[in-house]
């Protein structure tokens, strides 16, 4: 199928290849074109614009950091509504407000065209794995239609329900991961003052009832010295999450003291310096403030 793609960031540049090796046409754009190179190599065309990107194609995706990003890409003269086929479909993957997203969607309805929102669940690598995600929500028949598409992204694709809910589904998934990651370091450092080896306590906990996908990958960053790469995703990125999780809350009347705690930790790794690690580093702050040293 010809695809267009806007939105070349790590999760962009982890898509794309799967959709080429699906044997799709890909035309990307992204908003700074030198970080498109490497998937130009790969075999990737180039639009100048999300409209231009969006006009030959069948299906349109876009993944980028918030919803003033998906607005500017998705709407106006050069967006992708503008040039959208009325037989297309335009998925934004983007982890963003439900009401963000409702709201750019109803302007494609407006204009007889249809946008669903699609957010994953996983990271680089689990794209890369072929284990990733995704959650679809909006119109059922044209879900129907580019479902085949989806499953070269990732293997588990679910239908979740009328627009704006997949988005809301991701928002409450991504509160409940970086809630359990904060409490596995929480607990790592608690054994680890008491004089278990942090590789022992590590090893211990993934073996246990406990493990899980996330900690299996996340864990050993803290054994390999690599939480300062950002490898699967920094502290800003999840506290952008994180954020729209305490927002929903406030909005709904739903409290989340869980997540509002382990945000707090999330402001301790920005005030340390810390925020372009992997979340992970949470861990770090749990040792200084339990008084171990490096
Ligand atoms: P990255 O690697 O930080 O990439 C962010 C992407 O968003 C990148 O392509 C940016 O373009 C793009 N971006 C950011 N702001 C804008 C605006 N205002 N207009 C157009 N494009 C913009 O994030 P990830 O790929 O890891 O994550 C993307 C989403 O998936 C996010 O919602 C996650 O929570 C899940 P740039 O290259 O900076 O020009």
């Amino acid at each position: 199928m010809k695809i267009g793609f806007a939105g070349l960031g790590d999760m962009g540049q982890a898509i794309v290849p799967r959709l080429l090796a699906a044997g799709h046409t890909v035309t990307g754009w992204n908003r700074t074109k030198e970080k498109a190179s490497p998937m130009f190599k790969l075999g990737m065309l180039w639009a100048d614009t999300p409209r231009e990107a969006a006009r030959e194609s069948e299906i349109v995706f876009s993944i980028v950091t918030d919803a003033d990003a998906v607005k500017s890409l998705a709407l106006g003269g050069n967006g992708v509504i503008a040039g959208l086929r009325k037989d297309a479909v335009y998925l934004d993957m983007s982890t963003i407000d439900p009401d963000g997203s409702r709201a750019v969607a109803a302007e494609f309805t407006k204009a007889g065209l249809i946008m669903l929102d699609a957010p994953i669940s996983g990271t680089t690598l689990t794209l890369a794995k072929g284990n990733a995600s995704l959650m679809v929500a909006g119109d059922k028949a044209a879900f129907e239609r580019v479902q085949p598409v989806l499953l070269a992204i990732g293997p588990k694709v679910t239908y979740i329900g009328a627009q704006g809910l997949a988005v809301q589904l991701k928002v409450a998934l991504n509160m409940t991961l970086v809630i359990e990651v904060i409490g596995f370091c929480e607990g790592i450092a608690l054994a680890e003052k008491g004089g278990v080896p942090r590789e022992v306590a590590v090893d211990a906990f993934l073996k246990s009832v406990v493990a899980s996908p996330v900690l299996n990958y996340r864990a050993p960053l803290i054994l390999e010295g690599h939480i300062s790469d950002a490898t699967y995703g920094n502290v800003n990125l999840q506290q952008k999450d994180m954020l729209l999780a305490l927002d929903l809350g406030r909005k709904m009347g739903v409290p989340v003291p869980l997540g509002a705690a382990a945000n707090e930790m999330l402001n301790a790794c920005r005030g340390l310096g810390l925020a372009h690690h992997d979340f992970v580093t949470v861990y770090e702050v749990y040792r200084r403030l339990g008084g171990m040293s490096k």
